[in-house]
Order: C-alpha cells, then structure tokens, then sequence
C-alpha cells in the first residue's frame, strides 16, 4: 500500500505494540482507503483530519451493516414481541469510540491509521457531539439504548433528528451566550436516510363523522394540511455481540402538493416558499429542561413523531400479519420517555380505528396493554399541559379522541367513588381552572399499563403526591425502575487507565456484569493497589486539567481535590449553594484562616434555558467569583475556581474520572434520580449528597461511612418550609453572615452593581422553594469532613475504590433487565 503522507511526517507516528486480528485489520485498511480515495475523492493534499474522520466512520459504519441487517432478520424470524423507546431526546455523543469498542476494532483501526501517521485520538474530536437531548432524560434515552443492544433486546429507539442540537454555550464577561448547534453542517456518516418508510402526518383540518357501509359510526380526519416524515436510520451496535439495533430519527419534509390558490394566482415562488413550515417542525430541539414552554411547535414536534413511528409499526404488522390487531399487544410495546410523546395514545386510537377499522373498546385495550409511561419529574412547573384551544385547531381528530377517553375514564371513576365530584375535577384529563388544559400525564397514566418512576424515593413519592389518586386507583400500574448509565461508555471508554487497572485484577467479565466490580472490594485496603488507583486518578486529573485550561485559562493544580459539579443549571440542583461554599472558603482564606482546609479546584458547569434569567444570573455569579479568587495570590495555594464552557457529553468524558468529590446536592425531593452521580461513582469519586433521587440508593450502596451526608431529607424539607425564616438562619451564623455581605456589598461585582441583588433575594426569602440557607450550615460542616478525609489519603483511597466496585447495580443493563422483567416482558 502506498503511503499517503511523507515519511517524515510518518516516522513521527509512535507505534504501538498492538494486538491485531490480521483478517479484520486488512478490511479496515483497505476500507479506509477505499472510503478516503473512492467515497470522499481525496489524496495526499487533503488528508486532514476530517477526511481521515469520514473515511473512518463510513469504515466502522460498514462494519456494522451485516449485523444490522441480520439483527433485523433474527428479530423479524424470531417473531418476538419488540419495544419501541418513543422519545423526543436522545443525546447519544460521538458515535466513533462507540462503535470501535462495541465491534472490537480498537487494535485494527489504530494499525489502520498508522499509513496516514494519524493518532485515532486526534480524528476523534473531529466528530460533533449528536446533542439532540437537554440533560439527564435525553442521555438516559442514551445509555438505554447502548444497554439493549448489549443484551441483543429488540428495541428501536424513535426521535427526532433536529437540524440544531442542544444550543453551544459561550461564556462571555461571565454571561452565557447562545450559539446555534449545526451539527449536520458537515454531514452525518452515520446515518442513513430510508426515503421508502416515508410517511404522512396530518394536522388542522376537521373531523368528519359517517357511516359505513356496515352501518358503524366512523370517523375521518379531512381538509388537513400534511407533512411528510422520513426517517433517517443510525446504527446501534451492542457490546461485542453482533446485535446492531436502530434510532430511527424523523426529519420533516413538505409534500410535493402546492398551496393550490397562491399556485394558481400566480405565485409560483410563494407557494414553493410556504414549504418552509413543514421543514420548521425537525428545525430546532427545544432547550427548556425542567419546565414546560407550551409552544405551538413544540405540540406539532410531540405529534410528528408520535404519529410518523406508531404508523411505521402499524405498517410493519400489517404487511407481516395483515390486518388483524389481535395478537398485537402480546407483540409491541410503546415505551413513553416521559410525558412528550404520550399523545400516541389518542394516536395509535385514532390509527386503529379510523384507518384499521377497529371498534373502540378493541382499540383501547390494544392501546392500554401497549403503552408504558415513564415519568422523570415531580416539579409542577415541568408537568406538561395543552391548551384546548391550540390543541382544537391542530389536532381536532386527536381532541375527539382525548374528550372520549376522558369520559369514559370518569364514568369509571364515579362508579368506584360515587357522588365525588372534587375527585373528578382532580382526575380528570381536562383542567378546567381557568382556560382549559390537557394534563398529558393523566393522560398517559390513564393510557398506559405501567407508570414508572426512575428512583426508588421518586417513586414512592409519586405515590404520595402528584399522582395518589390515580395510584389509589390503580396501585398494580406503579413502578419504580431505578435509572443507570452504559459502564461502556462511562467506564471502559472513557477511562481507559482505570479499566485496565480493574481488568488486571478481576478480569473483563465487568464490562457486561457490572455487579462483578464488588471483587474490587478485597483491595480497598490494599496499599499497592491504592498506589496504582492513586495514579490513574492523577493522570485523569491531568487530562481535566489540560482541558479546563484549554476552556477556561484557570490553572487547576493536580495535587488539589478536584471538586465537580456539572448538570443543568437550575435553582433546584442548587449550584448556588455550592458557590456559598466558595466564598466562604474564599473569606476564610483571605483572613488567614486556613486550618483544616484542603487546597481545592472547584469546577462547576452547565447550561442555562435561555428564558431562565434565575440560572443565568448563577452563571455569572461563579464566573464572578471565580474571577475574584483565582486573582487573589492568597488564594493561589488553596483554592482555584473555574466555570467549564458548553458542558456536553464528550467533556463528561473526561470529567467524570477526574473527579475526587462528587456535588449531588439537589433540595431533598427535587431531583428525580439523577444520572451524573453514577458516572462519577462508578469512576471512583465520593459523593457529597443530599438524601435526593438516586443519591440515596447510592448511599446504600457504598454504606453510610463512605458517602458525605448533609442536609433536610425530603420530609424534614416540607415540615420547615412551614416556618422558614433563612434571615434568622443568616444572622445566627457569623460564617453564613459574611458570605452574605460579600455578595451584597457588591465584592465581586464592582463594575456591575446590582446584578446579584436577585440571587441574594432569593436565598433570604421565606419563599425560597429551594430552601438553600436551610442547608448551608450543613453543607459547609460536611464539606470540613471532607478536606479532612481527603489528606488521610489511605482513607479516601479505600472510600475511591468502594465507590466503583459498589456501583455495580447502576449499570443500565441491571436498569433495561428491570424494565423487561416487569414491563416489557420480551423473551
Ligand atoms: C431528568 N429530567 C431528571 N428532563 O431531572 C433527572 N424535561 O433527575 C433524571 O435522572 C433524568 O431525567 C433521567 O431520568 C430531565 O432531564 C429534561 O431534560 C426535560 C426536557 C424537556 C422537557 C422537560
């Protein structure tokens, strides 16, 4: 083979010793070459890394195709039931390093790129991250998928493929500023586009109401203007298990039908232009998080893909089984990630009935055993609701259908609870305080055969609050499926030194049997393995730091404790308690108060939803003080602060095992489950928590001794709410009271006077949901045992290594076995 760079540039490519399958490493060779000279029609000049990229990803692609197609036909021969994940975000990351440790091609491809003296560590960053989700329910959507490839499950993930992603955050004076995503600019390798699944979508128009020529009342959906969904395919490979399984995203695309009155007036241009709204709906992910924005487009986007994946099922079924819907919920399962997609229960009604012919009650029992709900939320303010109004003009079809379901389930209601009419106000599917309202997850509940929370307290407190009633109807539909993460993604690929290390000592069986990290335990104490431990930990700092100062020009000393908190900002994750933090460590260390301390790097990130002035002003608010302590040389030795830039799926991969403490500190009862304090677990960081979430059954995992507590459990938060006065809180405590005065003197806002006025507020207001000074006294008190701990560095090295080998039941395959034992019920 003719090399296609000069020898020079060559013999500065360090060889690996390597170990080669000499078949597959000849394929991926040629492969390349072939993908980099054919496909893309370069040579020598242009062999820069983004060429190297594509040709590359199109090689790994085709190594996938044979296992794509032949999973598809083992599942289709098998007959088996299948799962589709309906979800509106799946925040899946690169793909590349996916792929190369999923197939097992790692040796291969690097020999591969030794013709080229490229390190595949630099083509890496050539790929965007796919940012279609916000946070924690879109990279859930993720790991799962990951996770039921790995255990060869037939399920396809449904979404969206937006045009623009997640928003780019840049950090300027401190302020964040939105940047388009436009992460298909350069083309996407790994998909491929199915023009021949194409399907139509219908909105506005009305419901015309008939008789058939059997007599049967019938219903159709008429005068709609139509949108056409077609859908673009991405491989989804298991771990080293010939499984490939699908995501299938769904673009929109305008049909080939004119407005026919401007067409025929004329205006040619104008009627063509008008097209732009149907290619509107796949435009843009929304980027609230935690709260619901009740956008018309947003409404139209939850029915695009609804209605485009269930007609993709139903035309899958009728081709192999004809049109006969009897055995159908023994075969499919409709998973709801979240309420976002739950108006495919009135859709896969108005499908079954109006274009299959099915009577109602045979339609709403296929309906009820098919569908599966899976909430991820308990705050009010997320909880989605449609107006009737904009819901009447979009989808009347859809609204008949609701209204009828909706009657019927009250009819239900009033049987068992006679003359309790405030209990059907409550139930019902339409809130009718002020104007009207669906209430999607009543809906979904009253649709679904299994509702799910995704921690254990979550759960239960779903039981007690927002849903009680429908759980006092329905206790056997209530769930609780503990989230978890891909320990592919999160362990093996992304923190290769401490895979090894772990690898040397228990074997690999860990990879697909995470519970295996529990004979890790036995070395906790071992003083040898301590030191090994120790050092992978260093050299990951090492890669943070080079990366924070790469982002962020702060100097992050590796000898430090590396404190982490990244997540979406929002009030309730309370980023500004930890800031509080800081500037107490900050006071303390600018009065020469420095016993105990340890010498810490504090880093924080996140993005803010661009309406959200409260967490945009947090923002600012630690840049500022990051500003303030890493000037001051009092602080050089101690404390060093930094807000990381545009937080996303690949900076995670080099955080989480680069962390030594772990800031899961959410009000108790506020965070669902979370999914970062996995991550950093797994990766041998301690956690200092709240009783929150899943915090909670990490805790139990590890024992109590080695996870930092502090704070109002989810109880003791309601009781104090009652009478909390933060002010008498402020003014008992001569720390809290300086922490203050920092801020509201304007410290460290000189230029900018007033700009935090909004969050010193918040904090002193009885009003405080979030109730921040209520924990302050503990947090900074837990946080003293934490700096203690980390300098008996024996200690926190046990307590590191207990973390990861008892994180074995946050795998997401023990989370997808879960949901297949008890929901889905796939053989
Ligand atoms: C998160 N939710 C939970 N929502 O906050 C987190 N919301 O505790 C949990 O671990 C995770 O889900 C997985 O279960 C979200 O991430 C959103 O991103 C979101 C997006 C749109 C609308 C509402």
């Amino acid at each position: 083979r003719k090399p296609i760079v000069s020898k020079t540039n060559k013999s500065s490519f360090k060889s690996k010793a390597l170990k080669v399958n000499h078949s597959s490493c000849d394929s991926i060779s040629d492969d390349l070459k072939r993908h980099f000279e054919l496909t893309l029609g370069r040579d020598e000049v242009d062999a820069s890394h983004y060429y190297l990229y594509n040709a590359l990803a199109l090689t790994l692609r085709d190594h996938q195709i044979r296992g794509w197609r032949e999973t598809r036909n083992r599942y289709r021969d098998m007959d088996q039931k299948r799962v589709a994940y309906l979800s509106l975000e799946f925040l899946m990351g690169r793909a590349i390093n996916n792929a190369i440790l999923n197939l097992d091609l790692d040796a291969e491809t690097r020999a591969a790129l030794q013709d080229y003296a490229v390190s595949l560590e630099s083509l890496v960053d050539e790929e965007m991250d796919a940012g279609l989700g916000n946070g924690g329910l879109g990279r859930l959507a993720a790991c799962f998928l990951d996770s039921c490839a790995s255990l060869a499950l037939p399920v396809t993930g449904y979404g969206i493929r937006y045009e623009y992603g997640m928003f780019h955050q840049r950090i300027e004076e401190g302020y964040q500023v939105e940047a388009p995503d436009n992460w298909l600019r350069k083309g996407n390798p790994w998909e491929i586009e199915s023009p021949e699944n194409t399907f139509r979508v219908k909105f506005y128009g009305r419901t015309n109401y008939y008789t058939d020529e059997t007599g049967q009342m019938r219903a159709s959906w008429l005068d709609t203007s139509d949108v056409m969904a077609v859908p673009y395919d991405m491989p989804v490979p298991g771990y080293r298990n010939d499984t490939v399984n699908t995501l299938r995203l769904w673009k929109s695309e305008a049909t080939d039908e004119f407005n026919l009155d401007e067409f025929n007036a004329g205006s040619y241009v104008d009627a063509v232009a008008a097209k732009n709204l149907a290619e509107q709906i796949t435009m843009v992910l929304y980027p609230n998080d935690s709260s619901e924005n009740g956008k018309q487009l947003r409404l139209r986007q939850q029915y695009f893909l609804s209605s485009a994946s269930l007609q993709d099922i139903l035309q899958h079924w009728v081709r192999h089984k004809g049109e006969k819907f009897t055995s159908f919920a023994e075969k499919n399962v409709f998973q709801l990630n979240d309420t976002h997609p739950t108006i495919a229960v009135a859709e896969l009604m108005r499908l079954l009935m109006d274009d299959h012919g099915l009577q109602w009650d045979e339609a709403w029992s296929i309906t009820t055993n098919t569908m599966a709900y899976t909430n991820h939320t308990l705050l009010p303010e997320a909880l989605e609701t449609w107006s009737v109004r904009m819901f009447a003009s979009m989808l009347p079809r859809l609204l008949d259908i609701i209204y009828e379901i909706n009657a019927r389930f009250l009819a239900e209601v009033s049987s068992r609870y006679p003359d309790d009419n405030e209990r059907l106000r409550r139930m019902s599917i339409i809130d009718e305080e002020g104007e009207p309202r669906i209430r999607m997850a009543y809906l979904a509940i009253i649709g679904s055969f299994s509702v799910n929370g995704v921690a254990a307290l979550h759960t239960d407190l779903l039981k007690v609050g927002l849903f009680a009633d429908f759980y006092e109807f329905w206790p056997e539909k209530f769930n609780n499926k503990t989230n978890g993460v891909t320990p592919r993604r999160w362990l093996h690929h992304s923190n290769p030194g401490l895979r090894d290390l772990i690898s040397s000592k228990i074997g690999e069986e860990w990879v697909t049997n995470l519970d295996q990290l529990a004979l890790l335990k036995p070395f906790a104490t071992d003083k040898e393995f301590q030191k090994q431990w120790h050092n992978v930990k260093l050299d990951n700092k090492r890669r943070l730091a080079e990366l924070v100062k790469a982002t962020t020009s702060v100097s992050f000393d590796t000898t430090m404790l590396f404190d982490v908190q990244v997540k979406r900002i929002h009030e309730y994750k309370r980023q500004l308690l930890n800031v509080l933090h800081v500037i107490h460590l900050y006071d303390r260390i600018c009065r020469g108060d420095t016993s105990g301390m340890v010498p810490r790097a504090v880093l924080i990130g996140g993005k803010a939803a661009p309406g959200y002035a409260m967490a945009k002003t947090i923002i600012k608010l630690v840049n500022s003080v990051a500003e303030v302590v890493n000037s001051n040389p009092k602080c050089e030795k101690w404390l060093k602060v930094a807000f990381i830039p545009d937080y996303k799926v690949s900076f995670m991969e080099v955080i989480a095992p680069a962390a030594d403490l772990s800031e899961q500190i959410s009000t108790a009862g506020k965070e669902a489950s979370g999914t970062g304090n996995m991550k950093f677990m797994m990766n041998g960081a301690c956690t200092i928590g709240t009783l929150d979430g899943a915090n909670i059954e990490i805790r139990e995992a590890v024992g109590a001794e080695n996870f930092f507590l502090f704070g109002l459990d989810s109880t003791q938060v309601e009781e104090a709410r009652l009478s909390y006065d933060p002010n008498a809180l402020i003014d008992a405590d001569s720390d809290f009271k300086r922490v203050m005065n920092l801020i509201e003197s304007g410290h460290f806002n000189q230029s900018e006077p007033g700009i935090f006025d909004s969050v010193s507020a918040s904090i002193r207001s009885r009003y405080d949901a979030w109730m921040t000074a209520a924990d302050f006294r503990g947090f900074v008190n837990t946080q003293k045992s934490v700096a203690e701990t980390y300098k008996a560095r024996e200690r926190w090295l046990e307590m590191s290594i207990l973390n990861t080998s008892c994180s074995g039941r946050f795998s997401s395959d023990r989370t997808i076995r879960n949901y297949n034992d008890e929901i889905w019920k796939v053989q």
